[in-house]
């Protein structure tokens, strides 16, 4: 468009000059033309008269002469007329300029040294230019006399202002009509570039490649610059806090991060003494988003669930945290009992968690609970349009409470990068069609600039899911999505902890908090422990894995009095039947197993129904010799990757889950089927009797995938994403500006 513009100038610029050199060479043509014309008609003027003003002036009859002078000068443009003989004026009419010599126009007449039957020219005088014709009365002898004819040239000025008004305007029309076709011309040759490029990137029309080849170069070669540049970042050491926040400034001009999550990382709760706690909620979407912002600053906005939570916030619900350190903000959103009921414990909790999960339980979609969901979707969005302070922000929407927000965001934002994160895994389409507004969802997702899923599999799922749902342009080797003008990246993005951890940095050591556990639980110095840590969900399997414990005492009674198994149970989402259930049938089967092979103070299976702050669950992975993660499905699950965070000492034996996310990248765990309480338990006897060397060789291994796919490696590597698809979407929209989708070649 620049280029068309530089035409343009030049375009005028030609014109002006062109109009200037008309108009020059029109007023002298004009002006030797008018004296030409002045020049013949004074002298047709006098020649009608010559005779009679011949005679009478020869004859001395003056008095006759100027009637015959005031008939010449009768023609308006006429100033005045005279007789000149010699250098005295015979006769004139009244309007003849006195200032005129006939001497000097005598003189004229003969100037070259012979005489000439006329002169003429044009003179100043004090009011005006006037065009003075000079005629001999006999030809060629001017002693003999001669007649003077003086015409006003003013006319000719007024015709010349009005030549020039005329060819000013002819200008204008012509340089709007010239600025109007350039304009078309060149709008239509860019639809024409922009579309053959288009068939080309497509594959659609390779006929005109040869034409395009150094534009597709030049693309390509910047693409894979990129490219180069984006893998070069994540690789190169250790991911830390500090590397993050330049990878932010570097690749997103240091935009501020805003995460819209509906729990918040840290919950104000007012305590039956009347003082204000500060709790850290048991959610692992907390544990991994809660050191990124830390690191990154900015505001996280999320639902204000705490007792206290209002009168810790400001007007707007703003408060800075962590506590004392207080590097980012909360942003609180208030919800309605109805609201908090309908979108999160209805349609997030009983509709969504089910559906997503295999866990066999049956979800349920009410109406009413979907209006809730699409009301609180469309707060969170006003909360954080609110926040926005730039053009180009950075959203970090996570999880399946705000399917629809991404979309809402994009209309109202459509400079923003929007990252979206599901944290929970995808099931196929059949499953998710079960839904009734499934289709609905998966736009609404589909307005993020990146859609992020632990693993392939949740990402093939949702590309199905577009494919079957929606009209979209699907490449499935990019794993991108085309809708309404936007390009969507689905990507597999594993999420993991902080490393170093800092609730394991600031906790005792491991041969510390061995003691000081057991000291605290009624254990002997040399009991083994075992450990299971959840929110009290059914997914996790926490039945399942009571009952391999179970069966483990069946099958080897040498363990009892020798092993125990503390289970750390966060209630969660209590207000919903099927979790009140979970809640009874775990405590009675805590009852059964306990009845059954406890012996005197100790117990077999200690359960903790209540939160446990991050520091004591860090002493605890520290103590205990084996932990057993039996999610029946997750997304990821993060207690696996903390408790080999946790483990500095290369003690202790992972069982973990085939159904979780995490066993894709902790293989040298203890995999198992927890429905399988044979296998399930054998795992646990596996780990009781393993030497300490195997344990080491595991953990060691586990620790240094950990420690390099750590949680900041995880959000760099989705701002990196994020800022090489605006480059993208900045070439593709130079290219495209009048071709919207077109698609860039790779
Ligand atoms: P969750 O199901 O909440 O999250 P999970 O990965 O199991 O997450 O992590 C739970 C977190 O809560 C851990 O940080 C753990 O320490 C803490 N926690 C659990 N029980 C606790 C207790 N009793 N007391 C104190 N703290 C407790 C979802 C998905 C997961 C995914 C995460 C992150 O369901 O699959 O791993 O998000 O994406």
């Amino acid at each position: 468009m620049r280029n068309a513009l530089h035409f343009l100038v030049i375009w005028l610029a030609a014109l002006a000059i062109l109009v200037g050199a008309a108009w020059f060479s029109l007023s002298h043509t004009t002006q030797a033309w008018f004296d030409k014309d002045l020049a013949l008609r004074s002298e047709l003027a006098v020649s009608g008269a010559r005779s009679a003003l011949l005679q009478d002036l020869e004859q001395g009859r003056d008095a006759n002469l100027t009637p015959l002078l005031e008939d010449i000068a009768r023609d308006e443009r006429i100033l005045g007329a005279a007789v000149c003989s010699g250098p005295r004026v015979v006769a004139a009419t009244r309007a003849w300029p006195r200032e005129l010599s006939c001497a000097e126009l005598g003189g004229h007449l003969v100037a070259v040294g012979r005489p000439i039957p006329s002169w003429n020219s044009s003179l100043p005088l004090p009011g005006g230019e006037v065009h003075v014709s000079a005629i001999t009365l006999n030809r060629g002898v001017p002693t003999a006399g001669f007649a003077v004819v003086v015409h006003d040239l003013s006319f000719v000025a007024r015709r010349e202002a009005s030549t020039r008004q005329f060819l000013l305007a002819a200008f204008a029309i012509l340089a709007l009509l010239a600025s109007a076709v350039t304009l078309l011309s060149v709008r239509i040759l860019w639809r024409g570039f922009g579309h053959a490029l288009r068939q080309l990137a497509s594959g659609q029309d390779d006929s005109r490649r040869r034409e395009f080849q150094p534009l597709l170069k030049d693309l390509r070669d910047l693409l894979e610059r990129l490219s180069r540049e984006e893998q070069a970042e994540l690789q190169g050491g250790l991911w830390s806090p500090e590397r993050l926040k330049l990878t932010l400034q570097r690749h997103l001009h240091g935009e501020r991060m805003i995460v819209m999550a509906n729990r918040e990382p840290y919950i104000h709760n007012r305590q039956p003494d009347g003082s204000i706690r500060v709790l850290h909620p048991a959610s692992g979407l907390v544990s991994a988003l809660e050191p990124v912002m830390r690191a990154c600053s900015g505001v996280w906005v999320a639902h204000g669930a705490g007792s206290a939570d209002r009168e810790t916030a400001d007007m707007r619900g703003r408060v800075r945290v962590p506590p004392g350190e207080e590097s980012y903000s909360i942003r609180r959103v208030w919800l309605s009992p109805e609201e908090e009921q309908g979108y999160y414990y209805g349609f997030a909790n009983e509709g969504l968690w089910p559906l997503c999960h295999v866990a066999h339980n049956r979800p349920i979609f009410r109406a009413e609970d979907w209006r809730h969901y699409q009301e609180v979707n469309r707060k969170f969005v006003d909360a954080v349009c609110d926040e926005v302070d730039g053009e180009n922000p950075v959203i970090l929407v996570q999880d399946y409470h705000f399917a629809l927000a991404p979309r809402m965001l994009r209309e109202r934002l459509p400079g923003a990068t929007i990252l979206t994160f599901w944290h929970i895994p995808w099931p196929n389409p059949e499953q998710i069609s079960i839904c009734p507004w499934h289709a609905e969802l998966v736009d609404g997702l589909l307005g993020s600039s990146i859609l992020g899923f632990h693993t392939q599999q949740h990402c093939n799922n949702f590309m199905d899911a577009v494919d079957r749902f929606l009209e979209a342009r699907l490449d499935r080797g990019a794993f991108s999505v085309a809708r309404h003008d936007r390009t969507t990246l689905v990507r597999p993005y594993p999420i993991s902890v902080e490393w170093p951890n800092h609730w394991a940095q600031g906790a005792p050591t491991p041969e510390e908090c061995q003691a000081a556990v057991r000291a605290e639980l009624g254990l002997p110095l040399d009991a083994k422990l075992g450990m299971g840590v959840d929110r009290l969900d059914y997914t996790k399997g926490i039945e399942e894995r009571l009952r391999a414990v179970e069966r483990l005492f069946e099958r080897e009674p040498e363990w009892i009095g020798r092993f125990s198994f503390l289970q750390l149970a966060s209630p969660s989402r209590t207000l919903i039947d099927r979790y009140q259930r979970l809640n009874d049938d775990v405590e009675q089967l805590v009852n059964r197993i306990n009845e059954r092979f406890g012996t005197g103070d100790w117990k077999p299976v200690i359960l903790r129904r209540e939160h446990t702050e991050p520091a004591d669950v860090f002493r605890y992975y520290r103590a205990a010799d084996l932990c057993y993660v039996s999610s029946l499905h997750d997304g990821m699950n993060l207690v696996a990757k903390e408790y080999l965070a946790a483990r500095s000492d290369e003690r202790g034996v992972l069982i973990l889950s085939k159904f979780a996310g995490a066993a894709h990248e902790l293989t040298e765990a203890l995999q198992v089927n927890p429905y399988d309480i044979e296998e399930a338990s054998g795992a646990l006897s596996t780990a009781l009797h393993m030497p300490p060397q195997e344990q080491a060789a595991r953990l060691r291994v586990m620790r240094s995938l950990v420690a390099e796919f750590n949680v900041y490696r995880w959000a760099g590597r989705m701002l990196i994403e994020a800022s090489r698809l605006r480059s993208r979407e900045q070439i593709a929209g130079i290219l495209s500006s009048s071709q919207p989708g077109l698609k860039v070649p790779r």
